[in-house]
């Protein structure tokens, strides 16, 4: 909309007097002259003199006035030309575009506003001149020199000589996509955060999911902790909740958190190994920190190497407090638990998906959102007040202790969909900026001093990461919420703020921006320390920080017998791959605090001469705890809703197999919103037993059997010597069974079997359905099968298929 019609101003046609801008008059101004130059200077010594003095500086003293801060002091100014920068600002142009309209900030807004198309387009230069050759650069005729005069070329290098900017220290390697956030019931009682405001409220949300060690070409399946961060838009600014895939941390205090990432990134001397965690100067770091064990035995487990990210649950990790518009607070733990259940990949798995596909995570996320299987996770609450954190045998400011939630339930609060894959990598996934400095009124931060670290963190690296201060002018990071203050400048600055007022307080610009007061401002929880002790100035720890072992034990306790044994084998293959024999013997001896079980076991099988003797604690007699088992902290508690959707399945075809039962079968998964992949010894058309013309996508070496979550084995005697002749044939059955994946085979089919050496004892593997004859029923057990946690009980250690 164009308002100048609105502003007094003069007719553009009219000349008007130049005033100098340097000095004034000293009697009020008129507007004798109508002019707009008199006209703005009797407007702007109107406004200035309706605030004669600063009203609000009595409210800065005080505790009353600084646990509710008054509102800033403003009034309406009698035009809108005191708060304009010029009065030329009637003269537009196309590209100058016209006065800002009132109330309007440009640069918030969804992405439209700076998606581009080319289709249709011409090149041009970052001008906008029109390119006329893009394949020649400039040259003394046709065999002479390249002129410096070519700045078509020197622009397109130039630019692309600066492409990169630093990658992230830590969770470098990411994958992005956007969707929203549906509140289920108001929960006004308790936060008066925005997106908690009313039932079927929706926000926008940008989520990036990362891995932590790797760089950011690194592989999808490393044994590493997840990132798991989520940024709100909502209308009252932006929130950040920058989780992981684990509820617990290596480390209780910021301080540690630069050695940490020394110690787990690739060693300084030779940049080995990428994106692991096994090898020494992490385990030797970590066996010097006992309070990273709890952390130790998640990070061993097969939270570790999820499945999908749309399999993994998310955790704000730290104690965060819920604030109601009273300014009542209690305290929140957020919990994102993934629709489609917790599922995980086993380790020989993950080892060799990173070789054949590094970009696992990835293709799944994009792939599943693009054929609209959108990912989806339930937001969960755990809140309780200050009393009874007060009685918990742990102390809810350390990062390496959680919540068991057969002490504090889950409140499910609403769901979050992710229904939109990015149209520009660089733009959206690579310049998104989290920060948990991002809270909006409602949610506050607890005192824990690893999230006091954080806060500085994020916006500090972001400013080299992004280049300066303004990266939260970046369209992906930029709210939707309104931006107005007087901070100025720096590189890269995008909005262009009206009007000459850049401080606070102002007369000349009504007081505005002005203060929001605590009625609607954020207000940080006025939080009182309750021991005097605690008030000192001190560099220390609570006394309950001190428990190091207690819940590395719960933790090992609770899983399933499967999960103890992937554990059990993680700690083994990681500490094999240490050099430096004392280092291993630390772990085993720090180990034998949280899993006395666990340790011998990993003596035995490092090889380790004697069992090493307990490492002394830092706190003998720990508080006894509220829960001994936490059922829920195995992957098996959250199986999902048995959907295959998304699921990969091969179905092995080769000339001469019997089409018409797997026709059937791919059919029943494409409509239950499978992916069902034909995979033959080499691509292209191929002829079934029936004469049916069959054109498999992949290959058995360029879609490797691990790639899949089931496999299905054809029947038709020719086609099954085919397949049989192909030794990838065998990898391929072998590793679907090895890795606990349903296989369903049709006749014939079972032969393929019994060369991979794939043990048949019909009725006790519910996920290996074999079908003689036509049936019923099995192409369902199949699904069911498919749906379903893995078939841990196949395994064997060591592997026997
Ligand atoms: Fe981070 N972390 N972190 N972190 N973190 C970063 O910020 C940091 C911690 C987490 O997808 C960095 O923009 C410190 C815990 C995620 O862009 C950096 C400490 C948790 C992401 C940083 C921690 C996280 C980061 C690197 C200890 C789980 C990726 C680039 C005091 C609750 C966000 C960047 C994305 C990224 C610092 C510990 C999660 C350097 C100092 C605990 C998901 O600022």
């Amino acid at each position: 909309m164009c308002r100048h019609e609105e502003i007094r101003v003069p007719n553009r046609r009219k000349t008007t007097r130049a005033t100098p801008t340097d000095s004034g008059p000293a009697g009020s101004p008129t507007a004798a002259n109508a002019d707009g130059i008199s006209q703005k200077a009797a407007d702007t010594q109107a406004l200035a003199a309706s605030i004669p003095f600063n009203t609000t500086k009595p409210q800065e003293h005080g505790l009353q006035n600084a646990l509710a801060p008054g509102e800033g002091d403003t009034v309406v100014a009698p035009s809108r030309l005191p708060s304009g920068s010029t009065l030329t600002e009637i003269n537009g142009n196309d590209k100058a575009g016209s006065v800002a309209v009132e109330g309007l900030n440009a640069s918030i807004d969804t992405l439209d506003r700076v998606r581009v198309d080319s289709a249709g387009r011409p090149l041009t230069t970052n001008q906008g001149t029109l390119i006329s050759d893009n394949q020649n650069s400039l040259k003394d005729g046709l065999r002479g020199p390249v002129l410096l005069e070519d700045f078509v070329l020197r622009e397109k290098i130039t630019h692309f000589d600066h492409e990169r900017i630093p990658e992230r220290i830590v969770h470098a390697r990411g994958s992005a996509a956007h969707g929203f956030f549906e509140c289920y019931d108001a929960l006004s009682d308790i936060t008066a955060a925005a997106p908690f405001q009313a039932a079927g409220k929706v926000t926008p949300v940008f989520v990036r999911f990362s891995t932590v060690a790797g760089e950011r070409g690194s592989k999808d399946t490393a044994r590493d902790v997840r990132g798991f961060a989520v940024k709100f838009y909502t209308d009252q600014g932006n929130w950040d909740l920058v989780g992981n895939n684990m509820p617990v941390f290596f480390i209780q205090d910021a301080m540690k958190f630069p050695d940490l990432i020394h110690a787990v990134k690739p060693e300084p001397h030779h940049g080995m190994p990428q994106a692991a965690s096994a090898h020494d100067t992490f385990w030797d770091f970590v066996s010097l920190m006992p309070e990273s064990t709890h952390m130790l035995m998640w990070q061993m487990s097969d939270r570790a190497i999820p499945r999908s990210y749309r399999t993994m649950q998310g955790f704000g990790v730290h104690t965060f407090r819920l604030v109601n518009a009273a300014g009542e607070s209690v305290f929140c733990k957020f919990h994102w638990n993934p629709t489609a259940g917790t599922h995980s990949l086993v380790w020989d798995e993950a080892v060799k998906i990173s070789g054949a596909d590094p970009d696992f995570h990835r293709r799944d996320l994009w792939e599943a959102i693009e054929a609209g299987a959108y990912p989806e996770w339930e937001l969960c609450l755990q809140v309780f007040t200050e009393d009874e954190a007060e009685r918990f045998s742990f102390d809810i400011l350390d990062a390496t202790k959680i919540i068991p939630e057969e002490l504090v339930p889950l409140r499910p609060v609403g769901r979050m969909v992710l229904n939109r894959n990015p149209d520009n990598f660089f733009a959206e996934t690579e310049q998104v900026a989290f920060c948990t400095s991002n809270v909006v009124p409602g949610i506050d931060f607890s005192n824990d001093p690893l999230l006091a670290g954080r806060i500085h963190s994020y916006v500090d690296t972001q400013l080299s990461r992004l280049g300066g201060p303004n990266f939260h002018e970046l369209p992906i990071n930029a709210p939707l919420a309104q931006v107005h203050n007087n901070q100025r400048d720096g590189m890269h600055r995008q909005a262009i703020p009206r009007g000459r007022v850049a401080y606070e307080p102002n007369s000349l610009g009504g007081g505005c921006p002005f203060q929001a007061g605590a009625a609607h401002g954020f207000v940080s929880v006025p939080a009182r320390l309750r021991a005097r002790e605690e008030q000192a100035k001190v560099r220390g720890k609570p006394e309950a920080f001190a428990d190091h072992y207690t819940q590395a034990t719960l933790f090992y306790d609770s899983q399933s017998p499967a999960e103890q044994a992937h554990i059990a084998a993680a700690f083994r293959f990681e500490l094999s791959k240490v050099t430096v024999p004392a280092v291993r013997e630390r772990v085993v001896a720090s180990l034998r605090n949280a899993s006395e079980s666990l340790a011998r076991q990993l003596a035995t099988e490092l090889g380790m001469p004697s069992l090493p003797d307990a490492l002394p604690k830092a706190l003998e007699q720990p508080a006894e705890p509220e829960v001994r088992l936490s059922p829920a902290l195995s992957l098996l508690a959250r199986p999902g809703d048995g959907a295959v959707t998304a699921r990969k399945v091969a179905v092995l075809v080769a000339a001469g197999v019997n089409w018409a039962p797997l026709a059937g079968v791919r059919d029943r998964l494409t409509q239950a919103g499978a992916v069902v992949r034909l995979v033959a010894p080499f691509i292209g058309l191929l002829r079934s037993a029936e004469g049916t013309e069959l054109d498999a996508e992949a290959s058995l070496e360029n879609e490797p059997g691990f790639l899949f979550d089931a496999i299905v084995l054809p029947d038709g005697q020719d086609g099954v010597d085919a397949l049989a002749a192909n030794a990838h044939t065998m990898d391929f059955v072998r590793d679907t069974y090895r890795h606990g994946k349903p296989l369903l085979v049709f006749g014939a089919g079972t032969g393929l079997l019994a060369a991979a050496g794939v043990p048949q004892q019909p009725g006790q593997d519910p996920a290996l359905v074999i079908v003689q004859d036509d049936a019923p029923g099995a192409v369902a057990a199949f699904m069911q099968a498919l749906g379903a946690p893995r078939r841990f009980e196949r395994e064997t250690d060591p592997p026997q298929v």
